[in-house]
């Protein structure tokens, strides 16, 4: 990208809005865009640079909006197109930028393309899309399992082959390797990008490379051959920002999206901080139990690869991940305090924070009880397949709680009134009791809630050249309770401490780090002079911004 040496994603926190469930303007309990617009006086002041919306587009809504039907229209349970500009103008307006989601790698089946594939063999349309005839003994072309369970592959009665997709059936893959499919993506694109949109977030964007007949899905060979096309013909010489969904990036394939010569992205979002906290059979369906040494190594990992070159993205949650506070924090003992030492560790790392709508106020998991509550396409799918595969129904909803998607999609908590201030309606999700006391207006008129402890960190970025371009460096690596790094640009040196445990600690301090200097960020006390032992209280975290010695 020709970009200008420092974008300004760099000094730059996104907000991300599930739009079904952030604001309901008119009472049929989805949220939609009139609704979001009403909230941008709260996003401004949050100071939040843009807002990531996760997919507005008509949809059959099978995955949630991520089953596209019409990438050109909005659905309408979300608006209109005029909407949409109204938000793109009223977000400007107020120095926000609009990213949308761009949902590629598959479509609905109730797209044109595909209903217009399915016609025959012979469609215009057929190779937009992976078909493939049985294997020869007859029965699936391979053993491709769809990520949602079950094969990738399903068969197509009428015209007699198996089509591919790595979600739900209904979300055929788009076959990338066809150049009128990529013309009619970039042409797309820039219908989208024309009308004022400050950048794209990449769904799954690691598997559009892929080769399905020799068992390739994600980092195909084509893959960054493809996103260096996107590039020349989309979005290369506009000021946009550019992040792809990747599960499957290592720090050396990040470089390779991100590099400052590479001309793809502007950074991927990487799973591996999520993932080494899974189980290695069974996924996150059976988490285990939070392990601060493993998440450290792995946090400190991407930081140090991508020190030089490439750009991290920095996130604890979205819409597919469990609350954060409840994942990595106490929701008992101490929600306020762990949910800000969260914020503490994330935003003063080197990279661009993402916050998911709600976890600036500390909104936790839902405790649902039954199977009936639950919404997700993918919760559902993995119910019915751990079932029968002999798991308990109270096992399964455990495993739910701990880490299915649903925990991120109730609706927003906006006041202590019915709904959460959320709808006039019946939400399509019900939301979290704990909404009388978790909520935007309670945050808003306490000056040391969470809220206020994102809007000071998000602030900070702005001000201090060291939390965007200080290089980073970890203490007590192995150490279980505390997790710490510095981050140092020219003379300067930013200590950030945290207490990751509902346990006092002794801290015996690296003589290195004996600093004095002003406390930038803090969630009990602010210390300014730090000597050989701390005592930190529970979930304590602070930052002292001083001199290097
Ligand atoms: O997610 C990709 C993805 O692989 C997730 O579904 C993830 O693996 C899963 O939730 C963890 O078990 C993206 C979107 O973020 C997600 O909402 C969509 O469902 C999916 O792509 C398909 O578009
Ligand atoms: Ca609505």
């Amino acid at each position: 990208m020709s970009e200008a040496k420092n974008p300004w994603w760099h000094t730059a926190t996104i907000y991300q809005v599930y739009p079904r469930s952030f604001s309901d303007s008119n009472g049929d309990g989805i949220g939609d865009l009139p609704g979001i617009i009403h909230r941008l006086d709260y996003l401004a002041d949050l100071g939040v640079s843009a807002i990531w919306l996760s997919p507005i587009f008509k949809s059959p809504m099978d995955d949630n909006g991520y089953d596209i039907s019409d990438y050109r229209e909005v659905a309408p349970e979300f608006g209109t197109l005029a909407d949409f500009d109204h938000l793109v103008a009223e977000a400007k307006a107020r120095g926000i930028g609009i990213i949308l989601d761009l949902v590629v790698n598959h479509s609905s089946d109730e797209h044109p393309w595909f209903l217009d594939a399915c016609t025959g063999r012979d469609s215009r349309y057929r190779d937009f899309y992976i078909w493939r005839d049985a294997a020869p003994g007859g029965g699936v072309p391979n053993d491709i399992p769809s990520i949602f369970g079950g094969s990738a592959w399903s068969f197509h009665e009428s015209t007699g082959q198996y089509y591919f997709h790595q979600f739900t059936r209904r979300q055929p893959d788009l076959n990338w390797e066809n150049p009128e499919l990529r013309a009619q993506v970039y042409e797309m694109m820039n219908w989208w990008l024309d009308r004022g949109i400050a950048g794209f977030r990449m769904d799954v964007i690691d598997l559009i490379g892929k080769e399905p007949d020799r068992g390739i899905t994600a980092e195909g060979p084509y893959l960054h051959r493809y996103l260096q096309e996107m590039h020349d013909k989309t979005y290369g010489g506009r000021d946009v920002l550019t992040v792809g969904e990747a599960w499957s990036a290592t720090p050396s394939s990040a470089l390779l999206y991100s590099g400052r010569d590479r001309n793809e992205l502007s950074m991927v979002f990487q799973f591996e901080h999520v993932t080494q906290a899974w189980d290695p059979e069974h996924g996150k369906w059976r988490p285990r139990d939070f392990d601060l040494v493993a998440l450290k190594k792995v946090l400190g990992k991407w930081q140090l690869a991508l020190a030089d070159d490439g750009w991290n993205s920095l996130f604890w949650g979205n819409h597919d991940l469990p609350r954060a506070v409840s994942k990595y924090g106490d929701i008992s003992g101490y929600h306020t305090e762990s949910a800000k030492m969260l914020a503490t560790v994330l935003h003063l790392l080197k990279g661009t924070p993402y916050v998911y709508q709600g976890e600036e106020i500390g909104m936790t998991n839902v405790p649902f009880t039954t199977i009936e509550q639950y919404k997700d396409v993918e919760t559902l799918n993995m119910h019915r397949l751990h079932l029968e595969a002999g798991l308990s129904p109270d096992d399964f909803i455990a495993g739910a709680n701990a880490n299915g998607r649903d925990n991120a999609r109730t609706p927003m908590q906006w006041t202590d009134a019915e709904h959460a201030g959320f709808t006039t309606g019946i939400p399509w999700i019900e939301v979290n009791p704990n909404f009388r006391h978790i909520n935007v207006d309670a945050s808003l008129s306490d000056s040391s809630s969470i809220l206020n402890h994102y809007r000071a960190l998000i602030q900070l970025r702005k001000q201090h050249p060291v939390i965007v371009y200080g290089r980073y460096q970890s203490y007590l690596d192995q150490d279980p309770q505390f997790f710490i790094y510095t981050r140092t640009l020219g003379d300067q040196r930013l200590l950030v401490i945290a207490n990751f445990s509902a346990k006092e600690g002794t801290l015996e301090l690296p003589e290195e780090l004996h600093l004095a200097g002003q406390c930038i960020s803090y969630n009990y006390r602010p210390f300014e002079r730090l000597g050989a032992t701390l005592q930190l209280k529970p979930y304590e975290a602070f930052a002292v911004l001083g001199a290097k010695r």
